[in-house]
């Protein structure tokens, strides 16, 4: 069956440009492309053209997801499934393709309400070596995994397991956490690659589109880096570092200047093919920073 093969790209909305290439690429390494548009910039990770498209509208929050497909053969296949299925597909202008800069792109919405894209052919600019915004030790792992993973909002989380199934992604709750109220969350976690989630949701009510993004570098010496700088400069973390139970990344979690999360990372396992589920994480991950929606007890 077609599906998608990653999560390729992101859009976002920001009101400040400036804040937000000393924290992307001052704190994480990402390189900074502007093409003098005037109301957008990219984020460069890899040897793509950008992974993040900056919009400077206003909106603090994420503007759209990029999932891609093969090629066009497996383009034409999915959005024939999803119309199939009543998935209002709108099949964009060559124009808003190259916007996009890949060859093939459709828009519709998953179930939260969160603008989804679907492309094929991305723009890899192979003759351009990737520059990182600060010295790294080594690289972002992107690759056939995509660009990492998000925690995106959903009001009725069947219904979105269904629509991400329906796009090739497979998966289920892996955590039983007990929160505070005797409630117990189970959030739900998606791969479509060796990635070992590369979308989840089911943490509650949110009050953006996105809870964080996870990037994750090859080594570990870059994530230290971006910690002491995320220290450094006094930036809230919402959870610290620690291991997760599911990934067994290292990771922790601060504030962009969007007031959402980035969850920086590093060593993440690979999807295996059968489900697990966890109570708590290995270690770490305690509570720092309230108000960014990870007051959960995950250590
Ligand atoms: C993650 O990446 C994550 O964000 C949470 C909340 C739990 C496990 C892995
Ligand atoms: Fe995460």
């Amino acid at each position: 069956m077609v599906g998608v093969t990653e999560l390729g790209y992101l859009g976002l909305s920001v009101s400040d440009l400036d804040a937000w290439k000393s924290f992307a690429c001052g704190v994480g390494g990402m390189e900074y492309v502007d093409e003098g548009e005037g109301d957008r910039a990219y984020l460069r990770m890899d040897k793509w053209h950008h992974r993040i498209t900056l919009h400077a509208d206003g909106g603090d929050d994420l503007a759209y997801l990029g999932w891609r497909v093969a090629g066009p053969v497996e383009f034409d296949e999915i959005v024939e499934k999803l119309t199939v299925q009543n998935i209002e597909v709108e099949i964009a202008s060559d124009e808003a393709a190259r916007e996009r800069r890949v060859l093939g792109l459709a828009k519709l919405k998953d179930p939260g309400g969160n603008p989804t894209e679907i492309f094929f052919g991305p723009q890899v600019d192979n003759y351009r070596p990737f520059h990182p915004g600060r010295p790294m030790f080594g690289r972002f792992v992107t690759g056939a995994e995509g660009i990492g993973h998000c925690i995106l909002r959903q009001d009725d989380v069947a219904a979105a397991v269904r629509f991400y199934q329906l796009l090739g992604l497979r998966g289920s709750v892996e955590y039983h956490l007990a929160l505070p109220n005797g409630e117990v969350a189970a959030p739900y976690f998606m791969h479509c690659n060796d990635r070992q989630h590369s979308v989840a949701f089911g943490l509650g009510p949110m009050d953006k589109r996105i809870n964080h993004l996870m990037l994750e570098y090859s080594e570990l010496d870059d994530l230290g880096l971006a910690h002491d700088s995320v220290r450094e400069r006094e930036i809230d973390v919402a959870l610290q570092l620690g291991k997760h139970a599911n990934d067994e990344a290292l990771t922790f979690y601060c504030a962009n200047p969007s007031g959402w999360l980035w969850e920086f990372g590093w060593g993440a396992k690979k999807a295996g093919p059968q489900q697990e589920h966890y109570l708590r994480d290995l270690f770490g991950h305690g509570n720092e920073a309230e108000g960014y929606g990870m007051d959960i007890p995950l250590g």
